[in-house]
């Protein structure tokens, strides 16, 4: 089995979650819980986690609520947290809660947006 498809053990699923703020490791899963400014946030969101997902071809699972998404991440074929797992928290962040610099050529949008829940 290639080491990307290894499960992680708690420590070493303790240990690369330090990089990763706001997850936490609950439940056999990688968990994040972003909050938005309401339901037309939320979908986008979904949207985006779902595009990268299936361009990863790897697949959390999702609670939608009006203002916030819960992911949870975990490897099934690998029946645990694999470095798949890490790799797309890691997107996600990047994706869901990326800003334009301050002084760069985006003013960005005004509205809230993702919050990091
Ligand atoms: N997603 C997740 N989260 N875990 C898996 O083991 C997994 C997946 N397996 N997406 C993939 C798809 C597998 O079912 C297909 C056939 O590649």
């Amino acid at each position: 089995m290639a080491a990307k498809e290894t499960a992680y053990t708690a420590a070493q699923i303790a240990e690369a979650l330090k990089a990763l703020p706001g997850w936490r490791h609950e439940g056999g899963a990688l968990r994040r819980t972003y909050a938005t400014d309401g339901w037309p946030t939320t979908l986008m969101l979904v949207n985006a986690i779902g595009f990268t997902a299936e361009a990863a071809d790897h697949h959390p699972d999702l609670e939608v609520h009006w203002g916030s998404v819960s992911v949870a991440l975990s490897t099934h074929s690998a029946g645990g947290i694999t470095e798949k797992d890490f790799e797309l928290a890691r997107l996600f962040e990047r994706t869901a809660l990326w800003r334009p610099a301050a002084g760069g050529p985006f003013r960005g949008t005004p509205k809230k947006f993702v919050t990091g829940g």
